[in-house]
């Protein structure tokens, strides 16, 4: 009887396997589990069984029920599915192209501004976004009642550690380092307690220095004349405006000519025409001093700007958050 059981159980499986539509096993359901059903007949014998067999057998029987439920309920599901899921993958159907990975907007646009500069001879340099107080205020020429320097506006690590807030430090650390002529462009993040629609705790700049012996006012104006053109297009206008920074002297900010109305006046202008695209000025002497360069023989001029800002005006991005929110819909644009 355990043999016969056995048989019938291989044979059931066998034939569900084989089972190509839902009437087959519909057929079979009732062949081997229903009321007169092989299996069912072999559970009815029991009783003719030696009594110690008896339960054993029982047993058996009903896990070779169980088996034959689970496969049927298997084939069921593999018919449901469809030929394709049964016969395995159609070598014939198209490819699915795989999607490209993309750089962000904000590397994209940090590159183009680095290209620029590095092909006007600028050298690229990066240093830790954790910095001292000496190198985010104190050299900058950043009294200590500055609001900068406020736990409101500024990541306190400890009374002497920020994040920086800007990325100046670089300056300082490079020209801590190495004598006059220099060229060089710091890109990377900064971080300000700031968040709003305008503005998030962690942005990325870029600035630049360049010093040497004769560094004039209108040096500054022609790199930057020379990056406003090769990024934004030659025939668009630019102004500079006089500002304040407590680390160069005289300051300047850079507007461009609004590339959203062409300087007709419009909401993203303020009707003004005109848009604010980096600050700039003479380094003040009080800088070259902290970092022992002598004022009476270097002079040289900075710039700062938001790469988001920038990546915005380029493309016409009206919503800072989108670059933080990672929404593939609106990276794939780019
Ligand atoms: C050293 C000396 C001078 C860097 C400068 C600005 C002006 C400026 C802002 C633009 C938008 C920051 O991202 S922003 O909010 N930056 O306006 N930055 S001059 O001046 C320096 C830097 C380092 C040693």
């Amino acid at each position: 009887m355990f043999a016969k059981l056995q048989e019938t159980l291989e044979d059931a499986l066998a034939q569900v396997a084989e089972a190509a539509d839902a009437e087959t096993l519909s057929r079979l359901r009732s062949r081997f589990l229903g009321r007169k059903g092989r299996l069912t007949s072999l559970l009815r014998q029991t009783g003719q069984l030696p009594a110690d067999q008896r339960p054993a057998f029982g047993q058996a029987a009903n896990q070779a029920k169980q088996q034959v439920e689970a496969a049927l309920a298997q084939a069921k599901e593999r018919l449901a599915a469809g030929p394709a899921a049964d016969q395995g993958p159609d070598v014939t159907l198209p490819g699915i192209r795989p999607r490209r990975g993309r750089l962000h907007p904000v590397t994209q646009a940090m590159r183009l501004v680095l290209d620029v500069f590095t092909r006007l001879g600028f050298d690229v340099v990066q240093t830790p976004e954790v910095e001292t107080d000496w190198y985010c205020f104190e050299a900058l020429n950043l009294p200590p009642d500055h609001p900068a320097r406020d736990m409101q506006d500024t990541f306190y690590i400890n009374d002497n550690v920020v994040l920086r807030t800007h990325t100046s430090p670089a300056q300082i650390r490079v020209m801590e380092a190495n004598q006059p002529p220099l060229r060089i462009v710091c890109p990377g993040k900064a971080f300000r307690r700031d968040s709003d629609v305008t503005h998030t705790p962690m942005f990325h700049q870029v600035e630049g220095l360049m010093v040497g012996a004769d560094i004039a006012f209108a040096d500054l104006k022609g790199i930057l004349t020379t990056f406003v053109h090769q990024v934004f297009g030659d025939d668009v206008p630019l102004r500079f405006r006089p500002s304040f920074f407590p680390f160069t002297e005289p300051s300047a900010e850079v507007d461009i000519g609004c590339v959203v109305c062409r300087g007709q006046g419009c909401r993203v202008c303020g009707q003004t025409g005109w848009l604010e695209i980096l600050g700039s000025g003479m380094v003040d002497p009080n800088v070259f001093i902290n970092v022992g360069y002598d004022p009476d023989e270097v002079t040289g001029f900075a710039f700062g700007m938001g790469v988001e800002r920038i990546a915005m005006l380029l493309w016409g991005i009206d919503d800072l958050r989108l670059f933080f929110q990672n929404d593939l819909r609106f990276l794939r644009q780019f």
